[in-house]
């Protein structure tokens, strides 16, 4: 991928005072393209985030930027952020924050947060408890961002009943061999349909608030520091936008309670953790807690359910679609993913219950 794009050039669009040293991918995103930069200033390394951003995915890059600037600039202006690294945006040699390059691709440069880490599989319930804590304190600190509504980066992009009708027409418009490939996950997507509408309709009817929410929660979106485990950074901002806090704690629970990855083949090796869930509840309950009505509150754990159907819904209907949205590293990863989803709905099930 790195060796696709110059690098070295692209960073010499940004402000940015020591000299080029190296580039490589980094990280394990699903949709952008993300590169670790190192420069030498005056001996010293400082290292810093390159990412192209996915124009197919964000049709919209600059509103999706003026609401990463808005929401960065809120946090980082706060006397008592609770944040000890907030992640900000590097200007562009003339002044903006979006450089585009001659083939019409998008870049973006941010800090590097040093000292952290992020974690594809959960380790502790130290880290949910922290992560899950971070994420609530970035719904507080944006409770009173001030100006008109944030950009609607995806419309509709946890709208489980229109996720559905996505998978409805990639039945008919979908990839005739996968979806004979896909006969037993697709019978799965249809049973659990019940729970597409449990935060649609809540927030429709006016009974729980809309409010600002993070709406891509995954435990590898918060920086864990090193030793303390202190979630230090709330990272991957592209989604920012009006949403309601059950995605936020539901996207979180999806990975933070799963023993095992989003991708594991082996679907015996998958089990969701009550201990990870209840560290989780209240990192969130303390910090986002206090704004939350009895409906919010009676729906968290529902949440978890709603959430990992919708994300299992959408791998399967891109599987079908031929791997068009989500970076995949082979022919059946999505489907794998989406076993994963389905079965884990299955287990928060069952412990839930
Ligand atoms: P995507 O939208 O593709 O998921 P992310 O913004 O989440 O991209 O970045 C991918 C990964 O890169 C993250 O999971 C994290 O490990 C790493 N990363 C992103 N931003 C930073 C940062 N500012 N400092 C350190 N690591 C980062
Ligand atoms: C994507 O960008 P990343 O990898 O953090 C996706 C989320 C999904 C997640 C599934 C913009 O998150 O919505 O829940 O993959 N982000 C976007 O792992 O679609
Ligand atoms: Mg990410």
């Amino acid at each position: 991928m790195s060796k696709k794009y110059d690098l070295k050039s692209v960073m010499l669009q940004f402000q940015v005072e020591g000299s080029f040293t190296g580039g490589e991918p980094y990280g394990g995103g699903h949709i952008n393209d993300t590169f670790k930069i190192d420069t030498d200033e005056n001996g010293k390394r400082v290292r810093y985030i390159l990412q192209r951003i996915n124009h197919l995915v964000f049709k919209n890059p600059e509103g999706m930027m003026d609401n990463i600037k808005r929401v960065t600039e809120h946090i980082r202006n706060k006397e008592n952020s609770a944040f000890k690294s907030p992640m900000y945006l590097i200007n562009t040699v003339d002044d903006g924050i979006l450089h585009r390059d001659p083939n019409g691709n998008y870049w973006r440069l941010y800090n590097f947060i040093e000292g952290a880490e992020t974690y594809d599989i959960i380790e502790s319930t130290e880290q949910a408890y922290q992560g899950a804590k971070a994420f609530g304190i970035f719904q507080q600190e944006l409770a009173d961002l001030p100006g008109d509504d944030l950009f609607e980066t995806i419309p509709d992009f946890h709208n489980t009943p229109k996720r559905y009708k996505a998978f409805e027409l990639a039945l008919i418009e979908g990839d005739t061999a996968r979806i004979e490939a896909a006969q037993e996950e697709i019978a799965l997507a249809k049973k659990l349909r019940k729970y597409a509408p449990i935060i649609t309709d809540l927030l429709a009817s006016g009974k729980i608030p809309a409010r600002v929410t993070h709406n891509d929660t995954k435990l590898n979106n918060v920086m864990l520091e090193d030793g303390t485990q202190e979630g230090i950074c709330v990272i991957d901002l592209d989604t920012l936008m009006t949403g309601s806090s059950l995605y936020d704690f539901g996207d979180f629970i999806r990975t933070a309670g799963r023993i095992g990855a989003e991708d594991e083949k082996d679907l015996s090796q998958l089990s969701f953790s009550e201990e990870m869930y209840e560290a989780s509840l209240k990192g969130f309950l303390e910090t986002a807690g206090s704004a939350l009505n009895q409906l919010e509150k009676d729906h968290l754990a529902i949440s978890s359910i709603v959430m990992t159907y919708e994300v299992g819904l959408r791998f399967l209907t891109d599987y079908l679609m031929g791997d068009v949205y989500f970076k995949t590293s082979h022919e059946t990863h999505n489907i794998e993913r989406t076993r994963v989803q389905f079965k884990m709905v299955d287990e928060i099930k069952k412990r839930l219950d």
